[in-house]
């Protein structure tokens, strides 16, 4: 039984949503015509005034905004209230360049609440359910968001914050937890933890965990699965829209839920930045249409990604977006093959290593090398050379098969590679250093 958290919109009838859209839309664009010059600027020099949008369909006429505009604007030249209309801020870690502010009014902050809380109904939440949540608090949106979506479902709340694993896993036992949030990595380290101290998956009270922030692949997903015994669903967001929840995955887990009454996405060619048609592969580009304080139009997220439309039997018709297979600026090009992440990660799951890796790129005599660093599981490990060396020529068949290229694999002891509470780092490139 699919559960909503706000079933009319959920399941809305196509045409409506996109009638809602619309007049959101228009709504939206006189608001930062008339609030933000730094925007107002850019649509006067592609000739669009907000006479020009009449409708969704008139979404192309509008400017993109980027990473480069959040730069040049910082840090209020986007607000689109009065500082002293906004309640709050978030801002991102700063790691790919200068960090983004993010600005709410309280208004902003209830409708990031209820995306929130569209994401642990779909999850299968309800009042009932105690929800531990492990994503960082402070600046990172990961915490404040999906404090705020379990209050609004009126889960017990278990604010714990990420990091302290031991404490974590007392709290999940003690309280008898039933709903994990925090990042794929820090829940596959968690699972870890869970087995190192003798539980099996039967033992763990956690039915469902909500886990996002970071690429993770299908693999990663089958793992923790079994490792905490629960359902793992996804779920997307970033700092410039709010935080999580612009979307979520159901039941199906099969594709994210856009919120579409609040983002409309398109998919776009990063180089041409021509809209794409339904189920290309491209850059995901979002619109909210309803938030006050920090309004966003057109801004380029920089990941990759497809949308799909096709009928989702949980009954909900907000389109789906496919898991991001990395950002275009994670992308990686090696001797001139573009490589994601995401690609080595299922190989290697796949082979049966678990989420502990770490991808270093660097560069001699001109020439790009790639090595995949994993750790063995405890099983694996060994001191039998010849075993390790068959390992390892397993994975460099895999790879040059998925890549297109030969990587070099470094097979590391268990427990080498330092274990991380928020986003992991998968890539370290030597060439940019
Ligand atoms: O990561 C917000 C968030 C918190 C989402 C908790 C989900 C759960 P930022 O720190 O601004 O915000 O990073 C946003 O993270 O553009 C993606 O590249 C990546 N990302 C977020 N969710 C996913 C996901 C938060 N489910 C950036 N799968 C985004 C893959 C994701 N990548």
């Amino acid at each position: 039984m699919p559960n909503y958290y706000q079933q009319e919109i959920e399941c809305a009838p196509i045409e409506d949503l996109k009638k809602l859209q619309s007049e959101k839309l228009i709504e939206q664009v006189k608001h930062v015509w008339e609030n933000v010059p730094y925007y107002r600027q850019k649509m006067e020099e592609k000739n669009v005034t907000p006479d020009d949008i009449k409708s969704i369909d008139d979404l192309h006429k509008l400017p993109f905004l980027s990473k480069k505009d959040l730069r040049d604007a910082y840090p209020t030249g986007l607000l689109g209230v009065p500082m002293k209309d906004c309640v709050r801020i978030h801002s991102t870690s700063g790691t790919t360049g200068k960090r983004v502010i993010a600005f709410y009014t309280q208004h902003d902050i209830d409708l990031w609440d209820d995306c929130c809380a569209r994401a642990i109904c779909a999850a299968g939440g309800t009042n009932e359910d105690i929800c531990q949540i492990a994503y960082g608090f402070g600046l990172f949106t990961g915490g404040a968001g999906l404090n705020g979506g379990s209050h609004k479902v009126g889960c017990l709340t278990v604010p714990i914050s990420s990091g302290n694993t031991e404490r974590q896993i007392m709290f999940i036992n003690d309280l008898k937890a039933t709903i994990l949030c925090c990042t794929p990595s820090y829940a596959a380290y968690l699972a870890e933890s869970f087995k190192e101290a003798g539980y099996g998956p039967d033992d763990i009270p956690l039915k469902a965990g909500i886990f996002g922030a970071e690429a993770w692949s299908e693999e990663m997903r089958k793992d923790i699965e079994q490792a905490l015994g629960i359902k793992a669903f996804d779920i997307y967001g970033l700092t410039e829209l709010s935080g999580p929840g612009v979307a979520f995955e159901c039941s199906e887990q099969n594709g994210m839920h856009i919120n579409e009454d609040h983002f409309i996405a398109e998919i776009i060619d990063p180089e041409t930045e021509e809209v794409l048609p339904e189920g290309s592969v491209g850059e995901l580009v979002f619109t909210a249409i309803d938030k006050e304080a920090f309004p966003m139009l057109r801004y380029r997220t920089r990941d990759i990604c497809k949308l799909s439309r096709e009928k989702c039997s949980c009954g909900r018709t907000f389109v789906r977006m496919a898991k991001p297979m990395g950002r275009s600026d994670d992308m990686l090009i090696v001797r001139g093959v573009n490589v994601f992440p995401s690609q080595i990660e299922t190989v290697l799951l796949n082979n049966g290593y678990a989420a502990n890796y770490q991808i270093v790129v660097d560069r001699q005599n001109n020439t790009d090398s790639l090595d995949v660093q994993v750790e063995m599981t405890p099983e694996m490990f060994t001191d039998n050379v010849g075993e390790i060396e068959e390992r390892q020529k397993k994975l460099v068949e895999d790879m040059k098969s998925m890549l297109g290229i030969k990587v070099h694999i470094s097979l590391l002891a268990p427990k080498s590679i330092v274990r991380s509470e928020g986003k992991a780092v998968r890539v370290i490139d030597k060439r940019k250093i």
